[in-house]
């Protein structure tokens, strides 16, 4: 079967849900599968991989979903719960700016009292006072909430979050799509199909955005298939999707039992399978935090084109117990990339080329 597969790859022709679950078994060969999501990965983005200068923006722990994948959350009250000031969040935004990122990836927990006014002047509020930052902001759960919150549709708080600064959607709180695994990882989340019509939402306003999928926890090779194939009938529909992220779960601190996180050969081999079945998505990113970062930097060779970025004050995985570094430096992230092989290449976050002087910077293209 895997020859009948490499030759559907290469003459450009969709895998079926029966092959990608096919190349999860064991006895396929990892670094022939490897070799294949190069292949593609090659054709798609030629001989570069990207990073990008960001900072991560988390301005309440405070979460009324409470989903048991999750190390981070809080309840209100509860010893280490906290939701930032305006000041504090716009310290952050400065902080970024000064440091010359082009991205800020704001995203937090389901606040059950803050509510939708708060939500949009943190936009509005980093918007005004920093305006070339790219404020790539809330999950798709987030949206749902604030739109069912105040009884508005989900176009509409889109639009207000776009005239308030909004730039793009991060691809958080997809987890696995299946409802018998999510309704274990994160029962009170929402579904699948509401995941969906949030990024339809956006797409069709003109917004981009991304797709993660949570995976080594209680899931089996036939869930992420099914997560992966509906995310590529979504971008059948929309082509508004940019990235494909696979996230590893880390189980330090959740509440889901005693799980041990996946290894690096389980996440090279998602990495590829995502490659494969993902024709119709641009960008494989491998997130160094979640990854880890040597694993990160194998997955380059493995499907993966993009290791996102330099990632400061990121909580969700250190929470968790990733033991990736706080951030990294943007010699770490070309250095690591150089090594592999590929050409670094700074992007912004629409993946435009970033011509950079310092921390003095402008996208180009
Ligand atoms: O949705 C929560 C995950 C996600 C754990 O769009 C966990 O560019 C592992 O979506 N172990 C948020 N993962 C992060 C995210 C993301 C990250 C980087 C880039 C982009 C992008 C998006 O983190 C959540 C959830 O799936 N998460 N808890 C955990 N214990
Ligand atoms: Fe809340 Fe997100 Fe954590 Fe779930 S994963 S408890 S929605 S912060």
């Amino acid at each position: 079967m895997l020859d009948a597969i490499a030759r559907k790859i290469d003459s450009g022709e969709r895998l079926s849900a029966e092959e990608g679950e096919y190349l999860y078994r064991p006895e396929v060969d990892l670094h022939v599968l490897g070799r294949l999501a190069d292949r593609v990965r090659r054709r798609k983005n030629g001989t570069i991989a990207w990073y990008n200068v960001n900072a991560h923006l988390n301005p309440t722990n405070i979460c009324a979903y409470r989903c048991p994948l999750c190390a981070y959350s809080r309840d209100p009250g509860e010893a280490g719960a906290y939701v930032m000031s305006a000041d504090e969040i716009l310290a952050r935004g400065q902080e970024a700016d000064e440091a010359g990122a082009t991205e800020l990836h704001i995203v937090g927990g389901i606040h059950p009292a803050l509510g939708y006014g708060w939500y949009l002047e943190i936009i509005g509020s980093l918007h005004r006072a920093f305006p070339r930052l790219h404020l790539k902001a809330w999950t798709a759960a987030e949206i749902a909430w604030l739109a069912e919150s105040t009884g508005r549709p989900v176009r509409a708080v889109l639009e207000e979050m776009v005239a308030a600064g909004l730039g793009s959607l991060p691809g958080g709180g997809a987890e696995i799509f299946h409802p018998a695994v999510r309704r274990q990882i994160a029962p009170r989340k929402i579904d699948a199909e509401t995941w969906l019509a949030v990024h339809r939402a956006a797409h069709e306003l003109g917004l981009r955005s991304n797709a993660t999928m949570l995976f080594g926890h209680l899931e089996t090779a036939a869930h992420r298939v099914d997560h992966m194939l509906r995310l590529r009938a979504l971008q059948d529909q929309t082509g508004g999707f940019q990235a494909f992220i696979p996230l590893a779960f880390h189980p330090d601190g959740a509440r889901l039992g005693d799980l041990r996180r996946p290894g690096s050969l389980a996440i090279l081999r998602t990495v590829a399978i995502a490659r494969l079945l993902l024709d119709n998505f641009d960008h494989i990113k491998a997130y160094w935090i979640s990854l880890g970062v040597g694993t990160a930097q194998v997955a380059l060779g493995y499907g993966a084109d993009d290791l996102d970025g330099t990632v400061r004050h990121e909580s969700i995985h250190h929470e968790a117990g990733s033991q990736a570094p706080e951030a990294l430096l943007i010699e770490d992230l070309r250095g690591l990339i150089a090594e592999t092989g590929y050409e670094p290449v700074e992007r912004d976050t629409l993946y435009r080329p970033v011509r950079r002087h310092g921390t003095r910077w402008e996208a180009t293209g």
